[in-house]
């Protein structure tokens, strides 16, 4: 840190000063008292550094030292042990270097230092340019394709005919879009025209950045090169008004990242890391968990109104970890990680009641809200990112490996239940009390034990692939027990029901992924054909109930005979449920889980793999 940038305040000269050259004492003095201080500041860093910097280190700078710690698990506190003579002796030179930066300072005339001062601001202004990515300043990076990004034709002939017909839906659902809404966010296939929900303030195209990767992995080309035209052209952040911050996040830069890992396309990562700093003042809370909402503009954030005593929400601010860690990785700026980072930390310091996490907390005070806890709505993806955190790193990230298996204790005692006719199911927590209700955005679980079952401690008897299997099964049964032969939003396992919708308010199906997203992981992880038996059962009834004229819409209701269209074609339709399918009919080999990990928008995310290097190489 250059002494200059501590002066301002103590080397302005006095008015009374007896010559303007030289220094008084009692000046002379305070200056070296501000010194002082700084030199305790910088030890103080080198000693207590956050947690975050060893695995900050892991991805950043790669040193072996600090490589070998993350691997064998040992914690920061053990590493100040491991300080060596060469790094004490560092830290020694660098004291000396510094007071004698110091004296030079001191015996330097006002203007001199003034100079000083307006140096390092320029050098400062320009270090800050190359870490935030504007224009051309990124690092150069050297891209190279992570593998497995394209795929082959399946071998099977009724699988590659069944994979075609998914490609088919994909193209009507894109053409109809593009006829009808191209460039709004989401297309309205009823009255065949645009759509937008507030969730993305003035960003316009939601569609086209959540469906990127599916076109290239889907192999429509030409339809991913006009998205790259459009969003070239048209794609702007500079707009006024309140988004998402989770929505965007998922849906834009997690779009933008994966188009940017599959093409190799410069675009992608600029837009991705010139989203990623729009979202930052989001953050700026007492505890640095972020706002709900930020208004893109001014930089000022909130939440929801209907969030408990002013909460941010577990899923929405529990789910920015895996893409602001490729932000960091893109951009060479590891405030993005920093950001992730702090808040495990924040939850770290919590009790969680049970050892479950409460969907609400206050981002001031850092105190939970209300104690309801979900694996559903408000706090699903939550989960699916702590396990996420430690594939992505490559399983370096021992604390994101070990968050998860212990909420998945936690849920496993207090929320996951079997009914009387056997179907297992996760309930949900209200102060203690249980609610025997299950959303459909819980069926995702399945496909989380699935992922997280190789790793699972103590489960020699494949315990957590049994509970993936029973969850896509209840979750098939929400669907086989309607009239359309598509789930509702949530149904429940009280009253004499069993995985049945009672509300009218929760019968409807908006095109939503996650039974499928559950289909396609236990298809790859044990090649039971009945996922795909499953998964075709869907694709037939989108066919029939959720195609229209001017492409796929959601249903109010799904135990009518008869479909009520809610006239909106989602954009995770595109970006989620079609690929989930495609995936499902498609070889192991494509997108293997050995190189990517699919954000909870269902955007693959290369693996951030070890190091072999010192050297930074921000693409191996
Ligand atoms: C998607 O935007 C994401 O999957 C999110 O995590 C939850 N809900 C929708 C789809 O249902």
């Amino acid at each position: 840190m250059p002494v200059a940038t501590l002066l301002p305040f103590t080397a302005t000269p006095s008015r009374k000063s007896a010559s303007p050259t030289s220094f008084r004492l009692t000046e002379k003095f305070i200056l070296l008292l501000v010194f002082s201080g700084f030199i305790t500041l910088c030890f103080g860093a080198i000693f207590f550094l956050p947690d975050s910097s060893k695995l900050l280190s892991g991805v950043f700078f790669h040193s072996s030292s600090v490589e070998s710690d993350t691997r064998t698990g040992t914690d920061s506190d053990s590493s100040i042990g491991m300080v060596d003579d060469k790094i004490l002796a560092k830290i020694r030179k660098d004291h000396e270097k510094a007071l004698i930066e110091a004296k030079e300072t001191l015996q330097k005339r006002p203007d001199e230092i003034k100079g000083d001062i307006e140096n390092e601001k320029a050098n400062l202004g320009k270090n800050v340019l190359a870490k935030t990515g504007k224009g051309d300043s990124l690092p150069a990076i050297k891209y190279i394709q992570p593998p497995g990004a394209t795929g082959h034709e399946p071998s099977d002939p009724d699988t590659r005919e069944k994979r075609a017909k998914i490609k088919e839906m994909m193209k009507f659902a894109w053409e109809k879009y593009k006829q009808f809404a191209w460039g709004s966010n989401e297309l309205r296939p009823v009255s065949k025209q645009s759509h937008s929900s507030n969730l993305f303030g003035n960003i316009q195209g939601a569609t086209i950045v959540d469906a990127l990767d599916t076109l290239y992995i889907l192999e429509m080309y030409r339809e991913f090169e006009e998205a790259t035209e459009w969003v070239e052209k048209n794609l702007d952040f500079n707009v006024n008004g309140e988004v998402s911050v989770f929505e965007v996040n998922i849906r834009f830069v997690g779009g933008l990242l994966s188009a940017y890992y599959l093409s190799g396309k410069e675009v992608y990562r600029k837009k991705a890391v010139e989203l990623g700093e729009k979202l930052l003042p989001a953050f700026k809370t007492p505890t640095g968990i972020p706002w709900a909402l930020l208004n893109m503009k001014s930089g000022v954030g909130r939440n929801w109104p209907w969030a408990s005593g002013g909460s941010s929400i577990l899923a929405e601010y529990g789910t920015l970890h895996l893409e602001f860690m490729h932000l960091s990785r893109l951009s060479g700026n590891p405030v993005f990680a920093e950001k992730v980072m702090n808040i495990r930390r924040v939850l770290n310091r919590l009790d969680k009641p049970q050892g479950l996490y409460p969907n609400y907390l206050n981002p001031n005070s850092g105190h939970w809200g209300q104690h309801h806890v979900s694996v559903g709505g408000l706090g699903d993806s939550f989960y699916e990112y702590l396990l996420k955190a430690w594939l992505m790193s490559d399983k370096t990230d021992e604390e994101g490996r070990k968050l998860y298996y212990d909420a998945l204790q936690a849920i496993e005692t207090n929320l996951i239940r079997k009914s009387s006719g056997g179907l297992t199911y996760i309930a949900e927590w209200k102060g203690g009390l249980l609610e025997h209700k299950m959303g459909h955005l819980t069926c995702f679980a399945g496909g989380m034990f699935a992922l997280g079952a190789d790793g699972a401690p103590n489960d020699k008897t494949g315990h957590q692939m049994e509970l993936a299997a029973e969850i896509a099964r209840t979750c098939h049964e929400s669907y086989a027990r309607t009239g359309l032969k598509l789930g509702p939003e949530a149904f429940r396992f009280d009253g004499g029901v069993e995985a049945i919708a009672t509300r009218q308010n929760e019968k409807y199906y908006i095109l939503r992924p996650e039974v499928i997203e559950t289909y396609m992981y236990m298809w790859r992880f044990t090649h039971d054909p009945k996922y795909r038996e499953w998964g075709w059962e869907a694709v037939q009834a989108l066919e029939q109930h959720c195609k229209v004229e001017g492409g796929y819409s959601g249903v109010r209701d799904v135990y009518s005979t008869r479909p009520n269209h809610d006239d909106v074609q989602q954009s995770f339709f595109l970006a989620e449920t079609l690929k989930y399918l495609y995936l499902l009919f498609s070889e192991d080999d494509h997108l293997p889980f050995e190189h990517w990990v699919f954000n909870t928008e269902a955007h693959p995310l290369p693996i951030i793999r070890r190091e072999k290097t010192d050297k930074p190489n921000p693409m191996e």
